[in-house]
């Protein structure tokens, strides 16, 4: 079975493609996004308007950057940061205030039919810099618990194995497996 990701961010792609362990298409349909802080809201909404458009199995993400001390801000509202303050605006934001974050990504399959969401969570801290040359978004500054590097300072491999993207996406692996979708 053909599966679609649809989604305007190659990055995620290649990482979803890499924890799933299975080639996919990536179909760019130009969705506006429901503008709300929750990821499942976002995603289940992106789902149901990309199955309109394309009519075939696929995929959705939506994924957030929750700051404990911005109480949860900016959650899935994280592109409109990323285009305005940017990351060293959300360093400056978080300063001397607590850098206690989640990043939280929330993966939906759907056929038409089933819809089923699959969500995974990573605590981290924001750090006082951007640091790192790899990744993509808020990987410079973000550092997972118990890891002394942020995303950006990781490979692929290292960020898929402990990152919000990597849990949901191994969630959703062991359902397209059960419901045969790897043939
Ligand atoms: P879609 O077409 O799939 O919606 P998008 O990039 O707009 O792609 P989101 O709304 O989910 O996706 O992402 C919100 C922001 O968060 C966006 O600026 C991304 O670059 C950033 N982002 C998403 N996943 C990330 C990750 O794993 N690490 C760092 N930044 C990430």
């Amino acid at each position: 079975m053909a599966i679609y990701f649809v989604t305007s961010n190659r990055n995620k792609f290649n990482e979803a493609e890499r924890i799933l362990g299975m080639k996919l298409k990536r179909y760019d349909a130009g969705i506006k996004e429901l503008q709300s802080m929750d990821a499942k809201e976002v995603a289940v909404d992106k789902a149901r308007r990309a199955y309109a458009k394309l009519g075939k199995p696929l995929i959705v993400e939506d994924t957030g950057l929750n700051i404990a001390a911005l109480k949860g801000f900016p959650g899935a509202l994280s592109s409109w940061v990323e285009i305005s303050i940017g990351n060293r605006g959300i360093c400056d934001m978080v300063r001397g205030k607590g850098r206690n974050a989640y990043a939280e990504t929330c993966a939906v399959f759907f056929d038409g039919k089933t819809l089923r969401a699959f969500t995974g969570r990573t605590y981290g801290k924001i750090m006082d810099h951007p640091k790192g040359r790899n990744g993509f978004g808020w990987d410079y500054i973000f550092r997972p618990d118990g890891c002394r590097k942020v995303y950006a300072e990781m490979t692929m491999d290292e960020k898929n194995r402990i990152s919000h993207r990597g849990k949901a996406f191994s969630k959703m692996k062991k359902y397209l497996e059960g419901a045969g979708a790897h043939g």
